[in-house]
C-alpha cells in the first residue's frame, strides 16, 4: 500500500504505539550503529524512518502480507518489516550495493547464483521474503535505501554536508517516488532532529 494517500488507512487500528516503536528501535540500536557506520548513512536518519514507518503501521501491513504469501507464484508485493519496504524496493537496494561494491548477496543475506532480477518474481519474493522474515536484513535494506534516495533526489551520498531540505528530499523519497517534500518528510525530519539530539 502506498502510505502517502492513505485516506482508508488512517481510518484503521496503527499496530505500533510510539512506546513500542522506541523499544524496537532501542533493541536494534547496536545494528542500526553498525550498518550505518558500514554505509555512511546517519544512524539518526535510519531511526527517523524506522519510527516513523512502524508507528504508520496499521491492521492493513498484515493482511497486504498475508497476500503476499498466498498469491500463486508470490506474484504480489508489499512493504514490510519494520522499515515498511517493497520486495522490488529492497531487491534495488541490494543490487545498488552489489553495484558500489558496498556489500554482496551473500553478506545481505540473499543466497542466490544470479544477479536479483526486478521483473522475476521469484527474485522479487526472495527478497520480500528475507524483509519480512528478518529484522536486521530489514534495517540494512532500508539503510541501502536511503543511500539509493540520496543518490537519486540529491545527487550525492554524503549525508555530512546535506542541507535540512536536502536530508526531507531523501526522507520524502524513501516513501514515495516525488521530487518534492512531503508531510511526510517533514514528519520524518522532526524525527531525526529528535534522535541526532
Ligand atoms: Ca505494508
Amino acid at each position: 500500500m502506498n502510505k502517502a494517500d492513505n485516506a482508508i488507512a488512517v481510518e484503521v487500528p496503527r499496530l505500533m504505539s510510539p512506546e513500542k516503536a522506541m523499544g524496537v528501535i532501542e533493541q536494534y540500536t547496536e545494528w542500526i550503529d553498525d550498518v550505518a557506520s558500514r554505509y555512511g548513512v546517519p544512524a539518526a536518519l535510519i531511526k527517523a524512518i524506522l519510527y516513523q514507518e512502524m508507528t504508520r503501521m496499521d491492521v492493513l501491513d498484515p493482511l497486504a502480507d498475508l497476500a503476499v504469501q498466498v498469491t500463486p507464484g508470490h506474484t504480489r508485493d508489499s512493504s514490510t518489516g519494520i522499515a515498511q519496504i517493497f520486495g522490488h524496493v529492497g531487491l534495488a537496494a541490494a543490487n545498488y550495493a552489489i553495484d558500489h561494491e558496498l556489500a554482496s548477496y551473500e553478506s545481505l543475506g540473499l543466497d542466490t547464483d544470479h544477479r536479483l532480477d526486478a521483473a522475476d518474481p521469484k527474485d522479487v519474493f526472495r527478497v520480500w521474503q528475507k524483509l519480512h522474515d528478518d529484522p536486521k536484513a530489514n534495517i540494512e535494506l532500508a539503510t541501502l535505501n536511503l543511500l539509493v534516495a540520496a543518490d537519486e533526489v540529491v545527487g550525492r551520498t554524503d549525508f555530512g554536508s546535506f542541507s535540512d531540505d536536502e536530508i526531507k528530499l531523501v526522507l520524502t523519497r524513501y516513501n514515495a517516488n516525488v521530487r518534492h517534500i512531503t508531510a511526510y518528510g517533514e514528519e520524518a525530519f522532526e524525527h531525526y532532529k529528535r534522535f541526532i539530539a
